[in-house]
């Protein structure tokens, strides 16, 4: 079935959902996104997507078309227009058209695009078994070139991680920064548990504040577990008890083997099994 596409200011037909090839998003990955998910027809976690969204777009200077309230009823429209219930949606803002040049100042204005649609799951029997993950040489972009916070249209960097995954016929792969830390998986962040204390790599290791992320670290102190955020060798991920990443599409997925090193006894461990089912109580509560 076609899809009902908001752009700008209206949903338009899913045929008519074009954007320039003079659009500095397409010419230089200048623009910023979101991927949230839908679960029982709740938009997840929205307000924390679209606080991101707003100060990835403030940091690159770029300006959001819409005011907040418009664009909460934007998404509202664009979710029920395509009746999803259980789905996927992603938020575009792109620089907008201008010339050929980097000058972002000469594109008049931004431009809003909302998709809401099914979304692709990994295989059940992936999150049963448990990942294999490989480390990466592609190294993540240093944090001071583009902010890690910055869910930027530039994702070349984890593109190119994803590939050695690929090739490595693993689906993930873990990205360490310039100095050798964990930063995250090429679209998940990095947990892992030991001797019962969880750890996750900081922001400035080179990690995007996942919205998956700090929900997970929310539950888990819930749990009474204690969450540290620290740097993280590769030694680190090859001795811990427990690995898990977190992210909008994986949502809690536990790790059992990296570069060959199998995690705990191979499959996904209580404390990763324990965290994904809280997280999926959370997510498909009944109350607001
Ligand atoms: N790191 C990176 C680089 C990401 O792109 C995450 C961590 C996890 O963040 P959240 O806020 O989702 O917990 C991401 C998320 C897509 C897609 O369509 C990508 C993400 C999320 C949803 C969809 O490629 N990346």
């Amino acid at each position: 079935m076609a899809l009902k596409i908001w752009l700008d200011d209206k949903l338009v037909d899913e045929a008519d959902a074009k954007v320039s090839v003079f659009d500095h998003g397409l010419l230089y990955g200048d623009g910023v996104f979101e991927g949230i998910r839908v679960y029982n027809g709740r938009v997840f976690e929205l307000e924390a997507h679209i606080v991101r969204l707003y100060e990835s777009a403030k940091v690159i200077r770029l300006e959001v078309p819409i005011g907040k309230s418009g664009l909460l009823g934007a998404i509202e429209k664009t979710v029920e227009a395509n009746g999803v219930v259980d789905g996927y949606i992603r938020l575009v803002i792109t620089r907008g058209v201008g010339t050929l040049g980097l000058n972002p100042f000469i594109c008049k204005s931004s431009r809003l695009i909302i998709i809401a649609d099914k979304i692709q799951l990994y295989p059940e029997e992936l999150y049963e078994k448990g990942m294999k993950v490989i480390s990466t040489v592609t190294v993540r972009n240093h944090p001071l070139a583009i902010p890690p916070q910055v869910k930027s249209l530039n994702y070349l960097n984890n593109i190119l991680a994803k590939i050695e995954a690929l090739d490595n016929d693993v689906p993930e792969a873990i990205m360490y920064n310039h100095e050798g830390y964990v930063a995250e998986a090429t679209g998940d962040n990095v947990f892992i548990v030991r001797n019962g204390v969880i750890y996750t790599p900081p922001a400035e290791a080179g990690a995007l504040e996942g919205i998956t992320r700090a929900l997970v670290i929310r539950l888990a102190e819930e749990q009474n577990f204690r969450v540290v955020e620290k740097n993280l060798t590769r030694h680190d991920l090859y001795v811990c008890d427990e690995f898990f990443l977190t992210g909008t599409a994986a949502e809690v997925i536990g790790i059992v083997d990296i570069d060959g090193r199998v995690i705990g006894d191979g499959r996904p461990g209580p404390v990763t099994r324990l965290l994904r089912e809280e997280f999926f109580k959370y997510a498909h509560r009944k109350e607001k």
